[in-house]
């Protein structure tokens, strides 16, 4: 009746337990453990004594010994994670059967152990060998299309933690290896459901595959949970939220002992007039923009640059431009047809938005365009243009209009608004990378760096070895120069 792998070490003389079971147990072969969870205490306690009574061996305490473990109102997922969870005594010892209450309390009714059967088994089936999945993905993210919504958000999602926690700690190489792997699992054609399937794909190390099979087994991973329970990841999380606060901010502050926007707001002498303004209106900026809410302040800014500069366009980018239906801000950048007339715009935009009360807070930074070479060859993710970072005020009657009269926001909201100005000639590489998303960019970058010896910012495309920059009219243009498939902001969402 038994498997011959529990019939052989059932007379297994060992374990402190053995001596805590009735000498008279009539089935040697079979040890028993009950598992408490779900089961509960007094309950385990009685259908010990039950069994007991009934000559079985039920061991207190989990060890190798055990063959059978009963369990009540647990799925088979769950039950597998309750066994890798317990430290057995022998690693590599043959596992015990996991077995739900239906198969002990047959076995108390017929009074010997009833035939395992399927139906009583909690073991999940062994993960089936998938074949790897059979499409080429190419090694960077610029080279192949990333749509919005994909087939793997959970595994995606989990790795996507670890890459954040990675750079919390200022892990560089650990934070790119965990977005590389998450990025890969977004453009794949259908949902993992092994491991095996991922054979082959670029990025799958051993860490992200410990932490994708542990995944597609137990539906969560420990570490990850861990991580985002973690106080560290948590207070960095709350920190790196507020506007105006960068990583190294965050972290100072966090080795100081602050964990909360209080504490901030305490020492306010130590804050920037921005991070001020980001603990002012946190509540608002950590609530998610909505499309409507973008048009709504696209329309803003368009009246206000339609006063100021007649002729002058204002194009949505960022995420909404990538098909996103929420963002933590709206990004806008402006131009003029007629190269240089730009110049100048940005403080008489901000002075008639200002006018009218749509402004809460906002910084400007002047234009450093003059060395156009040198800005090419910059390496820092901020571009030279004219900007503003904006916290603005969406108005109440805008949102009572879009949202619709179910849920009118009597309130004024504050929303975190990006102004950028760019010369008409740079406006395509501007576009593209300031649409994201932002590890799409630095594939992208990466990509013409290391693949084509090309320099990529927001300004344009520089060959280095020939002292020359590239010429383009759209972000086609760039993509062609490139060499690469030209993908839509939609396919761009790495
Ligand atoms: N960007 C970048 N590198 C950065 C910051 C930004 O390449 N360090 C680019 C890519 C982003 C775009 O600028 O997509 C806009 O930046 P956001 O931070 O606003 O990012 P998104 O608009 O993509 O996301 P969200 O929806 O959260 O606003
Ligand atoms: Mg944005």
């Amino acid at each position: 009746m038994l498997p011959k792998r529990r019939r052989a070490r059932a007379g297994s003389p060992h374990s402190a337990v053995a001596s805590s079971t009735p000498p008279a147990a009539r089935f040697p072969d079979v040890a028993l453990y009950l598992a408490e969870p779900r089961m509960g205490r007094s309950r385990r306690a009685f259908l010990t004594r039950l069994a007991r009574s009934k000559g079985f061996r039920v061991l207190d305490v989990y060890s190798s010994e055990v063959t059978h473990v009963v369990m009540e109102g647990t799925s088979a997922k769950e039950a597998i994670c309750w066994l890798k969870n317990m430290d057995t005594p022998l690693p590599g010892h043959p596992q015990p059967a996991l077995l739900d209450i239906s198969w002990f309390t047959e076995s108390m009714a017929s009074g010997q152990p009833v035939p395992e059967e399927a139906r009583h088994r909690l073991e999940v089936a062994e993960p089936r060998k998938e074949p790897p999945i059979s499409v080429t993905i190419p090694a960077y993210a610029c080279q192949r299309p990333t749509p919005l919504t994909h087939h793997n958000p959970l595994l995606s999602e989990a790795l996507a933690t670890l890459a954040e926690a990675a750079g919390f700690e200022d892990n560089e190489g650990r934070l790119l290896s965990f977005y590389r792997a998450a990025s890969v699992l977004k453009s794949l054609p259908c949902a993992v459901t092994s491991l095996s399937q991922l054979h082959g794909l670029p990025y799958f190390g051993e860490h992200s595959s410990r932490v994708i099979q542990e995944l597609l087994e137990c539906g969560t991973c420990e570490e990850v949970e861990q991580v985002r329970c973690s106080e560290r990841y948590q207070t960095m999380k709350l920190f790196t939220q507020v506007f105006g606060v960068g990583v190294k901010t965050a972290d100072r502050w966090y080795r100081e002992g602050l964990r909360t926007l209080d504490q901030l707001r305490e020492q306010s002498e130590r804050l920037t007039q921005q991070q001020k303004a980001g603990l002012q209106y946190y509540q608002d900026l950590s609530t998610p923009v909505s499309r409507a809410d973008a048009e709504v302040l696209q329309q803003l800014v368009e009246a206000a640059v339609r006063q100021t500069l007649p002729g002058a366009t204002v194009t949505l980018t960022g995420g909404f431009r990538r098909g996103k239906t929420q963002g933590h801000d709206v990004d806008f950048l402006i131009t003029h047809p007629e190269e240089g007339r730009e110049i100048g715009l940005l403080p008489r935009v901000m002075s008639c938005l200002q006018s009218q009360g749509h402004v809460l807070y906002h910084q400007y930074h002047r234009s450093h365009l003059a060395d156009s070479a040198h800005n090419l060859r910059r390496n820092s993710t901020m571009d030279a243009f004219e900007r503003s970072f904006c916290i603005f005020c969406l108005p109440p009657l805008h949102q009572t209009a879009l949202e619709g009269a179910s849920h009118p926001c009597q309130t004024r909201r504050a929303v975190r608004v990006d102004l950028v100005v760019t010369p008409n000639s740079q406006f395509p590489f501007a576009l593209l990378g300031w649409t994201g998303s932002q590890f799409f960019e630095r594939e992208l970058r990466r990509f013409s760096r290391q693949e084509k010896g090309l320099w990529l910012n927001s300004h344009g495309l520089f060959d280095p070895e020939q002292r020359r920059v590239f010429h383009a009219t759209s972000e086609e243009d760039v993509f062609r120069l490139l060499g690469l498939k030209y993908l839509s902001p939609e396919q761009r969402n790495a």
